[in-house]
């Protein structure tokens, strides 16, 4: 049998090794069907040579926003998924957004199809955002969501529209016990927020600075904790999104030292931003709105570097983007922008772009040199294969190994690419009008992306040579536990007491 595609002279990584150099990749009908030395040739195999890079499976990037009405200036699935092969993701976890008002989630379900639909660049799938989860909805909807590949759902413990109270929160993790979905969190106080906001506004502080006065640490840490309670208590695993602050992660490394299944994540801005940016500049005071996103960026680079701790030592599984970016300056008087169009921070839609970036941002502290912060393998756990296991999908993704998916990414060698390459606006594939990395020198770019063995990205011939018809829907299944065990005993309850209630 010949391969369609052999990949050779790099240096593979997987999330537990790096392989020799001089180990190929075979691709047969958009699969990894081998790796191993001196792969056999016909006249119909195409070669791709590495060059002596590195290769590392596809980006997995299991929170990114896209085409959701909360954000009406931010990237749709064309925009987004453009913009997410350029950095060498070739899956994206989107959301379906229910309202509050909906007593079904299966037209919100429809609708983000509908949005997606042969509208992707890179493979996609959906997390369900639950605001009103009725009895219904967890009895029989969310079988058929897990039937359908639908098979986690993200909380908020914030925000009027959308947040839930324990009590709610506790009948969708008993449901996520029963049906074996997972439960991703939106970890904030909400009625501390509400209380400064309120406070804030009648003294007339409104810039966007005091958005990340509005949401302090105590808030993320409040909430994180009772999350973490609410799932000991009812045993499920969950996963805390968008982690930004030492003292609330320092909860999930204690539950995860107990072997809880308590899940977390954090994303690029938490590693390299500070709340300063918040503060605009000469030019423009109102610059900061383009770094308002939630939980707030903070203050202390003793946080940036906590997050840094967790991306080594394991409190993570996943690196995210979560991109939920606004555009910055109106464009034709119909797309509103945030600057003129937004008065007060609190009407300031939250959320950064980062789906190119995330790679390329990490990567340049992934490795052996004396700035590292990560092992190469570290790097791939973090931003392909956890994500995969933790979301259904490993086995297809996630993986540099027989039967996945020949979803690849090429690295230059760093030989060619001496200088590294400058993050700039004008070289991104998002739709909207800045990035807050802006300046930023990364050590290194994917120079090519595969998707299912078709080449998608060519950095150096043509730039983004996929089609937005490329993309396929991914029917998940139920996702796996990455860190810790269930059926642990909870805190202050005697063993088989649960058994009377669960
Ligand atoms: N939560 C997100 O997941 N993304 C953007 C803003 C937010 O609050
Ligand atoms: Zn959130
Ligand atoms: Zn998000
Ligand atoms: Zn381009």
């Amino acid at each position: 049998m010949g391969f369609d595609l052999i990949v050779t002279n790099g240096i593979i990584v997987t999330a537990s090794e790096v392989l020799s150099p001089g180990i190929e990749i075979g691709i047969k009908n958009c699969k990894i069907s081998c790796v191993g030395l001196f792969l056999p040739r016909t006249e119909n195999t195409q070669i791709i040579d590495a060059r002596g890079g590195y290769i590392t499976p596809g980006g997995v990037d299991s929170h990114v926003h896209f085409a959701q009405d909360n954000c009406p200036t931010g990237d749709d699935f064309t925009t987004g998924s453009r913009s997410a092969i350029a950095g060498g993701t070739t899956t994206v976890i989107a959301f379906a957004s229910q309202e509050k008002t909906e007593t079904t989630v299966l037209p919100c379900v429809e609708k983000y199809h509908t949005r997606a639909k042969d509208q992707s660049y890179c493979d996609y799938g959906f997390h369900l955002i639950l605001t009103n989860p009725t009895p219904k909805i967890m009895a029989t909807e969310m079988l058929l969501m897990i039937e359908q590949g639908i098979t986690s759902v993200k909380l908020y413990m914030t925000y009027e529209p959308m947040k839930l109270g324990d009590a709610q929160v506790l009948d969708v993790l008993m449901a996520a016990r029963t049906l074996g979905f997972t439960t991703m969190v939106h970890a904030e106080n909400s009625d501390m927020i509400s209380l400064i906001t309120d406070r804030l506004e009648s003294a007339g502080h409104t810039a966007p600075y005091f958005h990340a006065i509005s949401r302090p640490q105590i808030a993320e840490n409040e909430a994180t904790y009772r999350i973490i309670s609410l799932a000991e208590l009812t045993d499920v695993p969950i996963l805390i999104v968008h982690m930004s602050s030492e003292t609330a992660m320092k909860h999930v490394r204690k539950a995860q030292t107990r072997m809880l299944p308590i899940h977390a994540e954090t994303c690029p801005q938490y590693l390299f931003l500070l709340s300063e940016r918040l503060k605009g500049t000469h030019e423009d005071a109102f610059e900061g709105a383009k770094c308002v996103c939630s939980p707030p960026l903070r203050h202390d680079p003793k946080d940036l570097e906590a997050m840094w701790q967790g991306i080594a030592n394991g409190t993570f599984t996943v690196f995210s983007s979560d991109h939920a970016p606004s555009n910055y300056h109106s464009s034709g008087g119909k797309k509103l922008g945030l600057k003129g169009d937004v008065m007060s921070y609190r009407d300031i839609p939250n959320g950064v772009p980062g789906v190119e970036t995330r790679l390329p941002l990490l990567f340049s502290y992934a490795g052996r040199e004396k700035d590292s912060r990560l092992s190469l393998q570290r790097f791939v756990q973090l931003t392909s294969s956890d994500p995969a296991k933790m979301y259904g999908l490993e086995g297809v993704k996630g993986n540099i190994a027989v039967g996945y998916d020949a979803d690849i990414v090429i690295w230059y060698n760093e030989k060619d690419l001496e200088e590294g390459v400058t993050i700039q606006q004008s070289e991104l594939h998002h739709g909207v009008d800045y990035t807050p990395f802006e300046g930023m020198k990364v050590k290194n770019w994917p120079r090519l992306t595969f998707l299912r063995g078709k080449k998608v990205w060519d950095r150096d011939n043509g730039g983004v040579v996929g089609d937005v018809l490329d993309g396929k829907f991914l029917r998940r299944g139920k996702g796996k536990i990455v860190v810790g065990r269930t059926g642990g005993e909870v805190n202050g309850m005697l063993p088989g007491e649960r058994d009377f209630w669960c």
